[in-house]
């Protein structure tokens, strides 16, 4: 039996840039929830890469909160793992900085996070934006993480991470463990309802694109009515039928049946038929993640409890790894 300590580290993330989306929900924190049994799981609200992109005031502060509330009503379990607020740890940015002067350059022009982001949002190609993945190579090294569970927009930052822990190491010798990509079997890629071609995607700027987890239940449903589908009136894989082969994913995602078993239960019957029931599902899935919302969200002091009760014991850990790289690099320690 392994002990607690013995357990591998897994580190993850999510930016509070704006409301969490079924895709958030079916693709990563579902699937988060299932580790923190057999792993030493650190997950935190990015509040600091955020703000690469431009944040209003009080809506960032909502979103945080928000954020916080959500992923506990999801089921991050504090006593299960260490889930604390990115910006409450003072190592991040500091390792961060740190790390920014092991990073080229060229490795981050090649980022196509970077050239995408700074595509849409011109007017603010800030060095935070392409400093990014130093930031999120500080958030996964300073644990001495094994594992990152990742979705496929993100591997390309993963690798970074690992190419600096490897150059850092290989000048100072082993300071940070060289983490892993974690692919999950079970995880789901959800496409956008209006253009399935794309991945659902929370600043997609047509509403309809995406479901939130906090929806009501009238907007699911509407939401779900409105997903692009093609003319074919079939509820069955197939090629060039994306809109269907999404609401299929998601069916089974969120019920557990096969595709296979949910073409049958639907042969015969219309696409209409079909989006209520899938609307229906996903309505029930939410709904007691939705009342436990209400509850956290509403206990302010129960959330800084939990969040502050965290970051105390990331702090820890993580200065252990900051203290470690400053004095390798040559830093007088204070
Ligand atoms: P943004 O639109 O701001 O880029 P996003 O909705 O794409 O946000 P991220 O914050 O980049 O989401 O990702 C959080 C986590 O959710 C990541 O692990 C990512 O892989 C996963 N994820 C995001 N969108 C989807 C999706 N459509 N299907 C499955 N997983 C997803
Ligand atoms: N960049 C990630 C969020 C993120 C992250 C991390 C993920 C920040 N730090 C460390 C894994 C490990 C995103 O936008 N999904």
């Amino acid at each position: 039996m392994d002990t607690p300590e013995k357990k591998k580290v897994i580190f993850s993330a999510i930016q509070p840039s704006g409301t969490i989306t079924l895709g958030n929900y079916l693709g990563a924190l579902r699937n988060w929830v299932k580790l923190q049994d057999n792993y030493n799981c650190i997950f935190a609200v990015a509040d600091l890469h955020a703000i690469t992109v431009r944040q209003e005031p009080k809506t960032f502060r909502q979103n945080i909160l928000n954020a916080y509330a959500l992923l506990l009503a999801c089921g991050i379990d504090t006593e299960k793992s260490l889930f604390f607020i990115q910006s409450h740890v003072h190592t991040h940015a500091e390792l961060a900085w740190v790390l920014n002067c092991y990073t080229q350059f060229g490795e981050l022009s090649r980022m196509t996070q970077f050239k995408d982001k700074s595509a849409k949002h011109a007017d603010n190609v800030n060095a935070g934006l392409f400093a990014y993945p130093s930031l999120m190579a500080a958030d996964i090294l300073l644990y001495q993480s094994d594992m990152v569970p990742v979705g496929a927009d993100q591997k390309q930052h993963l690798e970074l991470a690992r190419n600096i822990a490897e150059r850092f190491n290989g000048i100072y010798g082993n300071t940070f463990k060289v983490p892993e990509p974690y692919i999950s079997t079970v995880g789901a890629r959800v496409m956008s309802l209006q253009e399935p071609t794309k991945k659902m995607s929370k600043s997609d700027e047509n509403v309809n694109a995406w479901v939130a987890v906090l929806d009501k239940p009238d907007t699911i449903m509407k939401k779900f009515k409105r997903a692009v589908t093609d003319s074919e009136a079939v509820v069955k894989v197939g090629e060039g039928k994306d809109g269907i082969n999404n609401l299929i994913g998601i069916m089974s995602a969120v019920t557990g049946k096969t595709a296979d078993e949910i073409a049958i239960e639907f042969e015969g019957k219309g696409y209409g038929d079909f989006k209520t029931a899938v609307a229906e599902a996903v309505i029930e899935e939410v709904k007691p993640i939705q009342a436990r919302f209400d509850e956290y969200i509403n206990n302010k002091d129960y959330l800084v409890e939990q969040y502050r009760k965290s970051a105390e014991i990331a702090e820890k850990i993580s200065q252990r790894t900051l203290d470690k790289a400053m004095k390798k690099i040559g830093f007088i320690a204070k």
